[in-house]
């Protein structure tokens, strides 16, 4: 059997040198074990071995057949299906066919607890030969559903029947179910052995960790054999058929070991697994996390350390968790995959890679990075951002400064009413240095740089008027007081209206300039009356410069007064 496992493992074991991996075990040793039927189950039941050479010394001849009973209440003759996962020489049995039929269906399902990288399962008989037809299956859901791992039949003709006739297909993808006929022979009688390889011939065996399909091929929470037809001796095929209770208590499952050799998943960050609390009962195992990765499967960065997104660690991308780059002001940082993609965040090597964004930054600082002083604070000159008073408060008056002041200089930032760097005059539309009240003229409307009225009045533009120059004068219209140009043949006078700046236009007239004839009338300036009969024409009228009438359709003639034919 070690020789098998060797085999089995040889794979692996050359595919993960260069990232960490956990040692392989075997996984099933001790596991919860259930059966859905076992042999003295319900009371003493008598059993016969197809064997039959040599008898212990317990054991019964009988109609020259080696018989013995089996007892669940009897310590020496029970054989429950923990006796298949205990690592000793004892085995579990089903009921005998001679109890029923459908004991030929019997299932033995082993719970693994939590998750698992399945590389082989080894499966040692007992007093009975290798089942003639079963499934090794496997479930990812803690039991809910399974999922075939591989089928056996004694014939290809059984592999179709029961599985399909892809089943008879050679392995061509890391997740094919293939159907084995090799391990369904009669002989041996006794202490058959059937290895299982989960890894070996598919296409990514010794690339394991670049194909996410076979890892998730071996993954399992359960492994379950799906155990369906008992093999016979050919020369009782009748006789079973027939249920011949001298031949059918010949018939049953005998499983002395199941070995499932697999491995914690850490995602290529631990090459140790163990209890994760000694201390409880709980068998649970978690990985041994390094390259600054947490959790049991080590499937995330730990707290502080998520510069990168984290990813598997893998033969041609071999990751370790970084540190975030917060200058010494924070050990808080979390991944944020949008400041990734601007390239936002200063890594530890200064670069801007990865998406680490510092949390509670101290020492005044805030920041992706801790890289920038709080409000009325500065980096004086010559401080390092890793220094922990590298931000020291700005030593600004309130009344000319906003409090905040620059990095390096310190030079206070002036409040908008006063005039930058030094804040010592009043900026544009603020007058009466120190106090720099609001400018009460409209600056836009007063000649100068008046700011105050002088006896009540703002000296105004000329297109301005009003005490504080804010309206237009007469002739020139909002919103930057432009010339009305109204006509002076067409127009009352030269005010429009200072809103829309329309101009009043005399009769005949139109346009906001009153430069055009209104309807009816034509060839401005004269705008004489279109000779034309109103009710067959268009609204326009006539043709604003050679006076020709316009008709609607139908309507005809000069002044458009007669029907077209038709
Ligand atoms: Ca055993």
């Amino acid at each position: 059997m070690a020789r098998y496992i060797a085999l089995l493992l040889l794979y692996t074991s050359v595919a993960c040198a260069e990232i960490l991996t956990p040692p392989y075990f075997n996984l099933a040793l001790g596991k919860k074990i259930t059966a859905s039927a076992t042999c003295g189950d319900e009371g003493s039941e008598l059993y016969c071995k197809l064997a039959g050479a040599n008898v212990d010394h317990d054991e019964t001849v009988i109609q020259g057949q080696v018989c013995d009973y089996c007892d669940a209440t009897n310590k020496t003759k029970k054989h429950p299906p923990e006796y298949a996962v205990d690592g000793m020489e004892t085995w579990w049995q089903s009921p005998p066919l001679s109890r029923g039929m459908k004991y030929n269906e019997v299932n033995l399902t082993i719970d693994l607890g939590q998750e698992f990288h399945v590389a082989y399962v080894f499966v040692r008989m007992g007093n009975s030969p290798r089942p003639g037809l079963w499934a090794l299956e496997k479930s990812t859901d803690y039991g809910k559903t399974f999922k075939p791992w591989q089928y056996f039949s004694d014939s290809p003709q059984d592999c179709v029947r029961y599985f399909g006739k892809e089943s008879l297909q050679p392995i061509t993808k890391d997740d094919s179910v293939i159907c084995s006929t090799e391990y369904s022979k009669i002989v041996p009688l006794e202490g058959g052995e059937i290895p299982i390889s989960l890894l070996n011939y598919r296409p990514s065996a010794n690339k394991y960790f670049n194909s996410s399909v076979l890892q998730e091929w071996t993954r399992a929470t359960n492994v379950r054999l799906r155990l369906l037809r008992t093999k016979n001796l050919l020369g009782h095929l009748m006789s079973v058929a027939r249920q011949d209770p001298t031949v059918t208590r010949r018939y049953f499952y005998s499983i002395k070991d199941i070995s499932i050799g697999g491995r914690c998943m850490c995602n290529g960050h631990a090459d140790t697994c163990d209890p994760a609390d000694p201390q409880s009962d709980s068998s649970i195992l978690v990985c041994r996390c390094q390259h600054n990765t947490c959790g049991p499967q080590c499937a995330a960065c730990c707290p502080g350390f998520e510069q990168k997104k984290w990813r598997i660690s893998q033969s041609w991308d071999k990751f370790a968790c970084e540190p975030c780059n917060c200058h010494n002001h924070t050990t808080e940082c979390e991944f944020d995959a949008s400041i990734d993609e601007q390239f936002l965040s200063l890594d530890i090597n200064g670069r801007y890679e990865g998406g680490g964004v510092c949390k509670n930054c101290q020492h005044n600082t805030e920041g992706i990075n801790c890289n920038k002083c709080k409000p009325t604070y500065y980096r004086p000159y010559e401080k390092r951002w890793e220094e922990l008073d590298v931000c020291q408060p700005c030593n600004c008056n309130l009344h000319y400064s906003t409090g905040n002041c620059q990095e390096e200089t310190g030079q206070c930032e002036c409040r908008r009413e006063f005039n930058p760097p030094n804040c010592d005059s009043c900026a544009y539309g603020y007058f009466d240095y120190p106090n720099c009240k609001p400018c009460t003229c409209n600056l836009n409307g007063t000649d100068g740089q008046h700011c105050t009225p002088t006896d009540g009045m703002c000296p105004c533009k000329f297109n301005y008027a009003g005490a504080s120059c804010e309206k237009c004068a007469d002739g020139y219209y909002s919103p930057e007081c432009k010339n009305c140009e109204c006509n002076s043949v067409g127009s009352v006078s030269q005010v429009c209206d200072k809103e829309s700046g329309n101009c009043t236009c005399k009769s005949k007239y139109n346009g906001r300039t009153c430069n055009q004839c209104e309807a009816g009338y034509f060839n401005y300036p004269t705008c004489k009356h279109c000779n034309c009969d109103t009710s067959g024409t268009e609204p326009i009228i006539c043709d604003d410069i050679t006076g020709q009438c316009i008709c609607k359709p139908g309507f005809g003639g000069t002044r458009c007064d007669q029907c077209l034919s038709g």
